[in-house]
């Protein structure tokens, strides 16, 4: 089923005409009404009727996290106080939060966007949907929940915590569907165990996880232990919030709302834009949005485009999965190296839980990796030879995925923190 059909099957040509069309519109609108767009079109000698097709948007300057800080709280924001009806505010560990309005056009976009993705998932109007993202500030919780609304589903908003209430009611009211980061929903599955029950006791067909970076391997994991379909979901708060993206039924990337969010990948030195198909920064330019509209946000998202034909029928530009953010990729004896890549080598050894934690130091000037990974209940044993096997195969595999060498730690069950939201998996005492 398609939510949509009319954008989301658009003909590339037509949507390519819309997108100028709107991309015209928003430039005239910004140049007007923000003061920052304005200063910064005047300093590179471009006016709103430079902009006439979608290919002009080069030619337009970028936003950074750092100009939204700086703009604290109000700055980029194009409508009036009046017509804002929500506030979200995106965290981020140092500086001032980002602070997002919305107008009720905004909101209506927001919730048109996520009953697509809900409807690429199969989730229908029969459904019970429990939202699991923590509502509030965060935009996963209420960014969901109306999309689940907006399509017709049952909403059950659940949020964070209280996990074994969660479980009872998803046994209960016969839960089919939700939305939460992949980390809790292992989380889900390990209470569940916990509580005596599995996967046969209860009714999940789908999953929505995002909100933060997750590998094949560990799809394959909470399909396996929830015994559901889990679906990519990806957002940003800047741009919206949940609904950004999203895969469809045949799961080769995600398809991107081009008809609100414009996407381009950039090379993060050069600032220049690269063909389809090449790995670099994903930019979005919010085409539509009232609040605060944003020309070509940096999101520090490394990913690459498809434009070939999906076999779901829809024409959207598709992005592949989160390979991280620039700033989560850690530079180790001067080598790149990702969370994400450790998590895929730790999933494939099915003698560890999917639970670990990256220790980054510098000893007499020289960086140290340790990955404290958690044995698995029936795996762990005071069999010192077994033990030391399976950390050398450990050491062997990430030694060879990330041309570096890692200390492997292993861990009792159970002894790496849970997260409930988005996880932490770097601890970097260089920085400290
Ligand atoms: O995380 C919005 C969201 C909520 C998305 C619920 C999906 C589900 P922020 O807190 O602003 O917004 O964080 C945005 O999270 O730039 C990515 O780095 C990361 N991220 C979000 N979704 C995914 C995903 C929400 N599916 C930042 N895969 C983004 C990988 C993701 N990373």
């Amino acid at each position: 089923m398609i939510w949509n059909p009319n954008k989301e099957c658009m003909s590339r040509d037509e949507m390519r005409q819309l997108q100028g069309k709107r991309l015209n519109k928003l430039v005239n609108y910004v140049y007007h009404n923000v003061p920052f767009y304005r200063n910064k079109m005047q300093a590179m000698d471009i006016s709103p009727e430079d902009i006439q097709s979608i290919d002009d948007i080069v030619k337009l300057p970028f936003t950074t996290k750092q100009d939204l800080r700086d703009n604290y709280p109000y700055g980029l924001q194009a409508a009036p106080p009046s017509e804002i009806v929500r506030v979200h505010a995106s965290s981020g560990t140092t500086g001032n939060p980002t602070i997002v309005g919305y107008t009720r056009k905004d909101l209506a976009v927001w919730s048109e966007v996520m009953s697509r993705a809900l409807t690429a998932y199969g989730v229908t109007r029969d459904d019970t949907f429990s939202v699991s993202y923590g509502y509030g500030l965060f935009t996963g919780g209420l960014g969901v929940h109306y999309g689940v609304e907006n399509l017709g589903a049952t909403v059950i908003p659940t949020s964070t915590g209280n996990t074994e209430k969660h479980i009872r009611l998803i046994r209960d009211l016969k839960i089919s569907g939700i939305a939460c980061t992949p980390s809790y929903a292992l989380y889900l599955a390990e209470t569940l165990d916990k509580m005596g029950l599995s996967k046969n006791d209860i009714n999940l067909k789908v999953g929505a996880f995002g909100a933060e970076p997750w590998t094949e391997n560990m799809r394959s994991e909470i399909q396996e232990r929830l015994g559901l379909r889990g679906f990519n979901i990806y957002g940003l708060s800047e741009i919206m919030g949940p609904g950004v993206s999203y895969e469809c039924q045949e799961q080769n990337g995600s398809h991107i709302c081009e008809d609100h969010f414009y996407p381009e990948i950039i090379n993060p030195e050069t600032l220049e834009q690269l063909p389809l198909g090449e790995q670099g920064e994903l930019v979005f330019t919010t085409l539509t949005k009232e609040g605060m509209p944003l020309l070509r946000y940096r999101t520090k998202d490394l990913c690459s485009l498809m434009a070939d034909e999906c076999a779901c029928g829809r024409t959207s530009v598709r992005m592949g999965r989160i390979m991280g953010r620039s700033d989560d990729m850690l530079i180790i004896r001067g080598i790149n190296v990702f969370p994400s890549q450790v998590e895929s080598v730790i999933l494939e050894i099915p003698e560890f839980e999917p639970q670990y934690m990256l220790v980054v130091d510098r000893i007499n000037n020289l960086d140290t990796l340790q990955v404290q990974v958690e044995v698995r209940k029936d795996f762990f044993s005071d069999d010192i030879g077994r033990m030391l096997a399976l950390k050398k195969r450990l050491s062997d595999k990430l030694k060879s995925v990330l041309s570096i060498s890692a200390d492997v730690k292993l861990m009792e069950p159970n002894s790496i923190e849970r997260s409930q939201g988005k996880s932490k998996r770097v601890i970097d005492k260089r920085n400290i």
